[in-house]
């Protein structure tokens, strides 16, 4: 039997190069020799406000981009997290064994929480959340950006203390990490990452960026005084630019060094620009003929749930017997 990957992406707003970078092109490679599901997480999404339309849309539209990005509905399977109640009945069993210490001290929530007047509870179980979407399918590998690292390690940790609690029920999951492109950084702001819900124009390339927009927002992108690249006095802002280049083109360090050492800024920003377009246009004429046809998306979200909810409830029967909560089955 293959070992499982599970991943996914909140539909939380316009995906970008790194949601592409860290996730979804990175996904495509495991297909072939692992099970793959992969997850539009709306209830993750629902930890801030969304709009209820807004998010309607997006939860199609991210679909459509995981198709477009090279994820085959014959190979993984593309499915919405609240189309399997599983879900959010075992996040809850994972609740009741996660130390609130373990949430508080999750980057992300304190992030999130310092931006939000007022803090819902499910933005602190975020990661419980996150990890019983993984622990349900008892994935082996979880392909993630480097942003969610933090939050594997804590599902890792759950599934551990669950493990020694009741006995050994999950499979322990490793964090995949793309060796380029993990953390893209914002292109107005190169200290924070690249992020759907950051506000700033000129903060990221939207996967569905028209060219002429993509050109704008990399020519205007932070750099620093110097005029060109010197390799050994990096800025965060041009080694972000080399960064989203090498992992478009998958150039090696050498290569990159060689062609871009003593680079203007100006030259650079235009070849990181088309660099990007090259890739992003096709994949944008992918998406058009996706979203072409009516019911497409919808078809391919409901197969892939009822594909992975028998596997899904028969973890949540596990759960509930190990615990001793009441279910006939056992
Ligand atoms: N800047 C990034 N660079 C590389 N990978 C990234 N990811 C996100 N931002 C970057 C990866 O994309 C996947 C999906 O992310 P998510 O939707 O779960 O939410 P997030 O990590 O919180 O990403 P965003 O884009 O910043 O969304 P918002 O603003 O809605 O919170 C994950 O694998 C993530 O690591």
């Amino acid at each position: 039997m293959k070992a499982r990957v599970f991943s996914g992406v909140q539909p939380s707003g316009n995906l970008h190069i790194g949601n592409y970078l860290g996730a979804l092109s990175p996904w495509v490679g495991y297909q072939q020799q692992f099970e793959t599901i992969f997850c539009i997480v709306d209830l993750h999404a629902i930890t801030v406000y969304q709009s209820p339309a807004e998010l309607r849309s997006k939860i199609e539209e991210t679909a459509a981009l995981f198709l477009a990005a090279g994820i085959d509905p014959k190979h993984s399977s593309i499915m919405v997290q609240s189309a399997v109640p599983a879900h959010s009945e075992l996040a809850w069993m994972l609740t009741c064994v996660t130390p609130v210490g373990w949430l508080e001290r999750m980057t992300q929530y304190k992030a999130k929480a310092a931006a939000q007047q007022t803090v819902g509870d499910g933005l602190l179980q975020y990661p419980v959340l996150m990890a019983a979407d993984i622990l349900l399918y008892q994935a082996a590998i979880v392909p993630v950006g480097e942003d969610q690292a933090q939050h594997l390690e804590l599902t890792r940790d759950v599934a551990q203390r669950f493990n020694s609690l009741y006995g050994e029920t999950f499979v322990v999951p490793q964090t995949g990490l793309p060796s380029v492109g993990a953390r893209i950084m914002g292109l107005d702001d190169p200290t924070v990452k690249m992020s759907k819900s950051a506000t700033g124009a000129g903060h990221a390339v939207g996967l569905l960026d028209p060219p002429d927009k993509i050109r704008k927002s990399i020519m205007r992108a932070t750099t620093d005084s110097n005029p060109a690249v010197d390799f050994a006095i990096l800025s965060p802002g041009v080694e972000n630019l080399l960064n989203i280049f090498q992992a478009f083109s998958r150039w090696s360090d050498e290569k990159m060094r060689a062609h871009f050492t003593g680079i203007r800024y100006g030259d650079l920003k235009k070849q990181v620009a088309e660099m990007v377009i090259a890739h992003i246009e096709p994949f944008q004429q992918r998406y058009r003929e996706i979203t072409s046809d009516p019911g497409y998306v919808a078809r391919i979200l409901r197969e892939g749930a009822e594909r992975v909810a028998p596997i899904a409830n028969s973890t949540v029967e596990l759960v509930k017997s190990r615990m001793g909560l009441y279910t006939e089955s056992r």
